[in-house]
């Protein structure tokens, strides 16, 4: 939306001139149509998909998963879980020279994060879409892949409860006893759009200082 279009167009200002900036309602077919419309237009084809977007209802992440009401549970998983196989479906014809599909993750989809409720249950959706994209998509070359982030102290993160103690959390409790940098999630995203990566999909790689190997 208009509140983040500063920071996306000084983003997209370090990439040089080339570039397009396009608004998209991921919750809207007609979107994804259109934005993947406009990128055949300008560029012919498509390497790379990054997919960074979620959203559950502000009450839905405070109180008890229990009380979840059925539009909450809808909306979180309409915006952060289908618009994967939507935009996948939509940006497919354009990878005519295969392709890499990124998700982004995190830890409560597949354990208890107190107060992050119907997003674990979203996380845990975009996660197995994630696979069955991969093996739809392998046999166009196009790999499919989540990164799940440890903690980063964004601009979603901000509004958050409890999230400084988060980090302090990973610091005390993590192998390497520290947390996640901003260019380290880049850099993995860099690494599993590179041919390096050639025969990796389907998964959900970790980018957490280790966290997610603890038992205690
Ligand atoms: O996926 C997320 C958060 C994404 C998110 C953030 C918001 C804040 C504003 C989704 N929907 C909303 N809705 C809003 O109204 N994270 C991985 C960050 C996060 O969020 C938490 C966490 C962590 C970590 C919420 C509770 C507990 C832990």
């Amino acid at each position: 939306g208009e509140r983040l279009k500063d920071n996306v167009e000084e983003l997209a200002g370090t990439f040089g001139s080339d570039t397009l900036i396009l608004p998209c309602d991921v919750t809207k077919d007609e979107d994804s149509a259109r934005v993947f419309s406009e990128v055949g237009a300008k560029f012919g084809k498509l390497n790379l998909l990054l997919h960074s977007v979620a959203f559950a209802p502000k009450d839905a992440l405070e109180g008890e998963f229990v009380n979840t009401s059925r539009e909450a549970f809808r909306v979180a998983h309409d915006v952060s879980a289908y618009s994967l196989v939507a935009l996948a479906r939509a940006a497919e014809p354009l990878m005519t020279d295969g392709g890499s599909i990124l998700a982004m993750s995190y830890y409560g989809a597949e354990k208890v994060v107190p107060h992050y409720n119907v997003m674990g249950v979203a996380k845990a959706a975009l996660e197995a879409s994630t696979r069955y994209l991969a093996y739809d998509l392998g046999t166009k070359k196009i790999r499919v892949n989540c990164i799940s982030a440890g903690p980063v102290n964004t601009l979603a993160a901000r509004g958050i409860a409890g999230f400084q103690e988060m980090l302090k959390h990973y610091e005390a409790h993590a192998p390497l006893k520290r947390n996640v940098l901003p260019e380290e999630l880049g850099a993995t995203g860099t690494f599993l759009a590179s041919d390096g990566a050639a025969a990796i999909t389907g998964q959900v790689i970790y980018v957490d200082s280790g966290y997610q190997i603890m038992g205690m």
